[in-house]
């Protein structure tokens, strides 16, 4: 049988090109190769600050993307987390598991609470619990995780461990599977720190349906430098941000694609990298106006997620329940 995974991805703003380079595309690809569950995690969205009256919307708009990009809700579990309440079930008997030690090396709250650790929700630092939680319910063997999310998954099998050792064998401790270094793609408007939902600004993201002319116009004014040559340079982050959008989606080798840059300016590199975006997210945005133009077949896709769901996250809450004497 297939391994099985869990991927994520919050409804924290507008997904962009970073999400579909480094996440969405893989999880395509690897539709044939395993068993995923793929979540909606509107409950890690909610740990910061947001709009509740845009959760909903921002939900449906999500699912409907990662459909147009090619996500099959036939062959995968595709889901919104708060749909399946033994995600906080979990999350809460996990905690009380988990000792405080354990999250306070947890470098991402420390770079995200920063300066205002006092004032934040409690949510945050407790935040790698309900994404263990995420994990363990659904007895994943197999968690493909870039750089960034390794030390949570090592915190997840932590928290297997400890919990099969206190009161029996009940969780699958997973394997992280450290992706290929996936091209991470940087802001726009400050190749310094990387493409994100939820940073504001005009000219910081390419939406993943944002209009050709929009993506033109957002790679016309993506930050550069006063060099001139185009190469592969991670210290010159800007020309490397947009070198990298070309290779991840045109396929060219890096050197090919120096090569074709040799002689040329920024002005060429900005339009020819415009056009790749605009050629690769085309079809995306049209499986998107065909997938929203009833507004109730999203619906009924996540409803048949919730259903295929919990069925693994109900089986796995009664053995907890048993193995913690609480039933
Ligand atoms: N800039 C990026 N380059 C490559 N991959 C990226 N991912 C996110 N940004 C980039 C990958 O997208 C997946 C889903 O991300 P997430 O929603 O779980 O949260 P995130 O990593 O925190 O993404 P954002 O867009 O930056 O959201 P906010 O602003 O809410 O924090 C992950 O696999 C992630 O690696």
């Amino acid at each position: 049988m297939a391994a099985r995974v869990f991927s994520g991805i919050q409804p924290s703003g507008e997904p962009h090109l970073g999400n579909y380079i480094g996440a969405i595309r893989n999880w395509v690809a690897d539709q044939e190769r395993y068993d995923n569950y793929f979540c909606i995690v509107d409950e890690h969205a909610i740990t910061v600050p947001y709009e509740p009256a845009e959760m909903r919307s921002r939900v449906r708009e999500l699912a409907a993307v990662l459909v147009a990009c090619g996500i099959d809700p036939e062959r995968s579990v595709l889901f919104v987390q708060s749909h399946v309440p033994e995600h906080t079930e979990l999350t809460w008997l996990l905690i009380c598991n988990t000792p405080m030690g354990w999250l306070e090396r947890m470098t991402q709250f420390k770079d995200k609470a920063g300066s205002r650790r006092e004032r934040v929700g409690a949510g945050l630092f407790t935040y790698p619990v309900l994404m263990a939680a995420d994990i363990l319910l659904y007895q994943t063997s197999v968690v493909p995780v870039g750089d960034d999310q390794k030390q949570h998954v090592e915190l997840s099998r932590d928290i297997a461990g400890r919990f099969n050792n206190l009161y029996g064998e009940v969780f699958t401790v997973p394997e992280p599977v450290i992706r290929e270094v996936g091209a991470r793609v940087m802001g726009l408007d400050d190749p310094t720190k990387k493409m994100s939902k939820s940073v504001e600004g005009q000219h910081h993201a390419i939406g993943l349906l944002d209009e050709p002319d929009l993506i033109r116009r957002r790679i016309g004014r993506a930050v550069t430098d006063s060099l001139r040559e185009i190469r592969f340079d991670e210290e010159r982050p800007g020309v490397h941000n947009l070198l990298t959008i070309h290779h991840a989606l045109s396929g060219q080798d890096r050197s090919a694609i120096e090569a074709h840059f040799e002689g040329k300016g920024y002005g060429d590199l900005k339009k020819e990298v415009a056009e790749v975006v605009v050629e690769a997210l085309a079809p995306v945005r049209r499986s998107y106006a065909e997938i929203t133009a009833d507004p109730e077949t999203i619906d009924g896709i996540l409803e048949e997620g919730r259903e295929r769901a919990r069925p693994a996250a109900e089986a796995t809450m009664e053995s907890v329940r048993r193995a913690m004497g609480l039933r």
